[in-house]
C-alpha cells in the first residue's frame, strides 16, 4: 500500500472511531490543521518536479478531499447522536407552575378596575358608553345645562379656564361629564341610554379632592321615563357594585341647575372600626346625586319636554373605589407609586363581568 493510501486508511479509521465531536475535532486538526499530516503532504508538492507533481498532486488533493468529506459526514452523524441523547434525557415537566410573565406582574389601577366594573353593570342593563373631550366650551359645560350667566353654581365648580380668545369666549376643562350628555342629545334620537365615565377637573385639593377626578354620569331619555325607573336602576346598580343582596337607599331633596326635581342619595351602611359595610347597619352614606332632566336642558338640546322626559345621575368613581376597596387617601391614586399599585391594583386578566364576578 502506498504511503498516501496507508495514511488515508489510518485517518478513515481514526474518524470512524471518534466517540464525540471533540475527538473528531482532534483528528481534523491532526490531519488538516496547519501542522497536520495531510497539510504536510500538500507542502511537499512545491519541491517536486512538474512530472512528479502531475501524479502526486491529484493523489494528495484527492486524499485531502476524501478526508474532509469523511470528517463532515462523521460530524453530522455525531451531532444527530448528541441531539438524540439530549432529547432522551431532557424532559419538560408540564405540571410545573408557570413563571410570572410581564402581564402577570403588571397591575390594573383601581380607577380602571372600578370603571370596568360599573361599565359591566350598566352594559348589562342596556346602556352604551359615550365619550367626549376634556376641553369644553362654556356653552356645553354650563349654559346648555341651565347654569344662567353669573349664577353662583358656576363659581362653585372652581373651573380651570383657558386664556380668553379674541372674541372674549373662554374654553375650560370640563367640571363634570355632563357636556357629553348634551352632545349625545344633540346628535342622537331618543330613546337614549348612556353612561359617561371620564376625567373631570376642578381647582380643589385635599385628602378627598384632587384637581383631576373621575365621574360616571348616566342619562336616560325616552317617552314616559320617570323617577321610579331611576330609583330601580340606582338600586340595582348599588347591589351589583357593592356585591350585596339588598341595599336600603334614602332619597333627599337637593338642587342642581340641570335637574328638577333633584335628589341626593344615601345608602345604608355599617361603620365598624374604620371599615364600612353595605347592605346592613343603621348609618347612612351619601353616594350620588340624580334627578329628572330639567325641561330647559331638554329644550337647549333640541328635545320637546312635552314629548320626552329623562333622568340623569352622577357619582364620583374615585370615591366609590375608595369605599369599595378600603383606600383612605385619594391623593395616592395619582402619585404613580408602583408599591401602592402592587398592593391596591388588580390582576390584568381578572376582567370584571357580571357572570364571572366583578371583583377578584
Ligand atoms: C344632563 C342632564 C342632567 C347629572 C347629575 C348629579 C346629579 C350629581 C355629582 C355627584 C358627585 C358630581 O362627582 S360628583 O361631584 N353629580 O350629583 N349629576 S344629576 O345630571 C345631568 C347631566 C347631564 C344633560
Amino acid at each position: 500500500m502506498s504511503d498516501i493510501a496507508q495514511q488515508e486508511n489510518d485517518l478513515l479509521i481514526a474518524i470512524a472511531s471518534a466517540k464525540d465531536e471533540a475527538g473528531l475535532e482532534a483528528v481534523r486538526v491532526a490531519a488538516l490543521g496547519k501542522s497536520g499530516s495531510v497539510s504536510a503532504l500538500l507542502k511537499t508538492l512545491g519541491a517536486m518536479t512538474p512530472d512528479q507533481r502531475k501524479v502526486q498532486g491529484p493523489a494528495i488533493n484527492g486524499l485531502k478531499d476524501r478526508v474532509t468529506a469523511a470528517i463532515a459526514a462523521a460530524k453530522d452523524a455525531l451531532g444527530a447522536a448528541t441531539l438524540d441523547a439530549r432529547l432522551r434525557t431532557e424532559t419538560v415537566d408540564v405540571t410545573l407552575p408557570v413563571r410570572d410573565a410581564p402581564v402577570e406582574a403588571g397591575r390594573v389601577h383601581p380607577i380602571s378596575q372600578v370603571t370596568d366594573e360599573l361599565t359591566a353593570i350598566f352594559a348589562d342593563m342596556g346602556f352604551a358608553v359615550a365619550e367626549g373631550p376634556d376641553i369644553e366650551t362654556d356653552d356645553y359645560n354650563f349654559t346648555k345645562l341651565n347654569f344662567p350667566e353669573g349664577h353662583p353654581a358656576r363659581e362653585m365648580h372652581d373651573t380651570f379656564y383657558f386664556s380668553p380668545k379674541p372674541d372674549g369666549s373662554r374654553l375650560l376643562l370640563r367640571t363634570h361629564t355632563s357636556p357629553v350628555q348634551v352632545r349625545t342629545m344633540l346628535t342622537q334620537k331618543p330613546p337614549i341610554r348612556v353612561i359617561i365615565p371620564g376625567r373631570t377637573y376642578r381647582s380643589d385639593s385635599d385628602q378627598t379632592h384632587t384637581p383631576m377626578f373621575h365621574q360616571v354620569e348616566g342619562l336616560v331619555i325616552d317617552k314616559g321615563s320617570h323617577l321610579g325607573h331611576l330609583k330601580w336602576i340606582l338600586e340595582e346598580f348599588c347591589k351589583a357594585f357593592f356585591e350585596v343582596d339588598s341595599v336600603k337607599m334614602r332619597f333627599r331633596p337637593s338642587f342642581f341647575p340641570f335637574t328638577e326635581p333633584s335628589l341626593e342619595v344615601d345608602i345604608q351602611c355599617k361603620r365598624d372600626k374604620g371599615e364600612i359595610r353595605f347592605g346592613e347597619g343603621e348609618d347612612w352614606l351619601e353616594i350620588l346625586g340624580c334627578g329628572m332632566v330639567h325641561p330647559n336642558v331638554l329644550r337647549n338640546c333640541g328635545l320637546d319636554p312635552a314629548e320626552y322626559q329623562g333622568f340623569a345621575w352622577g357619582l364620583g368613581i374615585d370615591r366609590i373605589a375608595m369605599l369599595k376597596y378600603g383606600m383612605n387617601d385619594l391623593r395616592a391614586f395619582f402619585e404613580a407609586d408602583v408599591r401602592w399599585l402592587a398592593h391596591y391594583g388588580f390582576r390584568p386578566l381578572d376582567f370584571p363581568t357580571l357572570a364571572g364576578g366583578l371583583s377578584p
